[in-house]
């Protein structure tokens, strides 16, 4: 099923559970704003999920929604994950995939953080 970026958010969603620690996860990084953990079909040598603890559907709703504070906790999480993870040189990149044309599954926010590896530029 396509996601709906604005349909109401819907608590049984995999990264809601994840958050709540029903089901399991290679957790990474952890603060009062997100969650890391690395994607369980990685896509480049580094893979890693970075999902704000609130419940928001996609960049859509939390963009337009999520108080300031949340939003830069957020923000700044996904730098804290990047350097952790020895990022930032040579460098990385970060994607959300919002509703059905951007490819989104899980209907709770994630940023994609990829690296580990040169990148190709190739959408689609
Ligand atoms: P997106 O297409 O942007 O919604 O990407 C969803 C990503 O979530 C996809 O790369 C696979 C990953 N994923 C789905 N289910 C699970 C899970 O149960 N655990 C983990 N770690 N990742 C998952």
């Amino acid at each position: 099923m396509p996601i709906d970026p604005t349909a109401p958010y819907d608590d049984d969603n995999i990264f809601a559970k994840i958050l709540r620690g029903e089901i399991p996860s290679s957790k990474v990084y952890e603060d009062e704003w997100a969650i890391a953990f690395e994607d369980i079909n990685p896509q480049a040598e580094i893979h890693t999920l970075v999902v704000p603890k609130g419940r928001y559907v996609s960049w859509d709703d939390f963009s337009a929604q999520a108080p300031d504070e949340e939003i830069a906790g957020f923000v700044r999480a996904v730098g804290k994950v990047a350097r952790a993870k020895g990022l930032v040189e040579p460098g990385y990149r970060l994607l959300a995939n919002v509703g059905e044309n951007g490819g989104q599954e899980v209907p709770h926010l994630h940023v994609h953080l990829f690296g580990g590896q040169k990148l190709g530029r190739m959408i689609g």
